[in-house]
């Protein structure tokens, strides 16, 4: 009796302490890690400097291969800034004033000319604000809104988006708004598990506006900062869809939360005909920011000048790739150089 006590005891002991271990282990399961973390995904991403196809190099090089500049000079760099997708409209604002300054001999040889179009380049696009509204004096949730055509990457963007807020210490709440097939949905939530967001979604073919509109309810009840809300670049019935993208805005207003950001995501490759698609999105819901998807393996990145002066809508980023690092802010001076680099 008396020699067993201690062993009972000691039983007992090891008891607790292993059940003890594995409520706090539970709790610890339960209670994920604080959402404030010291380094931001975004700027690790941008220094990262993906670079993105250069697509005037090869006009470049035979424009300054050239003692003097000539109608070859004028024809190659015409002909390339039409091939990158600038536009008609941009290539001739750009080229206008340069012939005149060559005229009056302000430029005299082909590295002056080059250096002069790079500098006007760059001047069209520095001095724009591409920052992602996030406003912190409101009370409930902001709102970010992805439209834009089917396929030309909403979904995916919406992913990395997620990734980096996150990381920034946001809540994000994502909100399944592209009913149209279930696949959507299923696609929406791997990038809410791979970004460390949570998601609302509705059953397929149910009403975008209020799958929207219930995220953000919960959103602003679970003080979540921020909203992510997908849509389709399609529709299941005959409803015009800028109507119902003007209707998704209005519903998800109607509650706490407040549209801080609508993102147009426009596919780079699609060139000047995704333009005339992306006109549409501008008129219709009051487009806030561009994302330029597929960037990567595109020769058609001059969509970024026809964009800015067509659209007047700053890219606020641009996507390099499938994966949750390729997103990249915008940023102009070194995307002129990447486009003439001849190295
Ligand atoms: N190479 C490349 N592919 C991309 C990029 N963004 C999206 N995609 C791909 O484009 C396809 C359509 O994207 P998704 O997000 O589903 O388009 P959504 O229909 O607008 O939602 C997917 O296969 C994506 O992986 C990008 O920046 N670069
Ligand atoms: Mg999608």
């Amino acid at each position: 009796m008396n020699s067993s006590f201690p062993l009972i005891f000691l039983i007992l002991a090891a008891v607790v302490v292993v059940f003890g271990f594995g409520v706090v282990v539970q709790a610890r399961r339960k209670k994920p890690t604080p959402v404030m973390k010291p380094a931001p995904v975004v700027e690790v991403v941008v220094e990262k400097k993906r670079s993105f196809k250069n697509v005037l190099a090869g006009a470049v090089s035979s424009v300054l291969g050239r003692g003097e500049i000539n109608d070859t000079s004028w024809d190659d760099l015409e002909e390339a800034l039409l091939r990158a997708d600038v536009g008609v409209k941009v290539a001739q604002a750009l080229l206008e004033p340069l012939r005149a300054r060559v005229k009056a001999k302000e430029i005299s040889t082909p590295a002056e000319l080059i250096t002069a179009l790079q500098n006007d380049m760059s001047s069209r696009l520095v001095g724009t604000n591409r920052e992602l509204n996030f406003d912190t004096t409101i009370d409930g949730p902001n709102i970010w809104l992805m439209v834009g055509v089917n396929g030309a990457g909403k979904t995916t963007s919406l992913g990395k988006i997620s990734a980096q807020q996150v990381a920034l210490g946001r809540k994000v709440l994502m909100a399944a708004g592209d009913t149209f097939r279930a696949a959507a949905g299923e696609q929406l939530q791997t990038w809410a598990e791979r970004s460390g967001a949570e998601i609302i979604r509705g059953a397929e073919g149910s009403d975008p506006s209020s799958v929207i509109f219930d995220a953000v309810q919960a959103a602003n009840a679970r003080k979540f900062d921020l909203v992510l809300a997908d849509t389709a670049g399609r529709l299941q019935n005959n409803t015009n869809l800028m109507e119902e993208l003007r209707k998704v805005r209005r519903v998800a207003e109607k509650g706490a939360g407040t549209v801080t950001e609508t993102l147009l995501v426009i596919d780079a490759t699609t060139g000047q005909n995704g333009l005339s698609q992306a006109r549409l999105f501008a008129d219709a819901t009051q487009v806030t920011g561009v994302v330029l998807t597929k960037l990567d393996g595109s020769s058609k990145g001059g969509i970024v000048f026809a964009i800015e002066t067509e659209l007047g809508i700053p890219v606020k980023l641009v996507g390099l790739g499938e994966t949750m690092e390729d997103l990249v802010a915008f940023n102009p001076t070194e995307f002129v150089e990447a486009l003439c680099s001849t190295t």
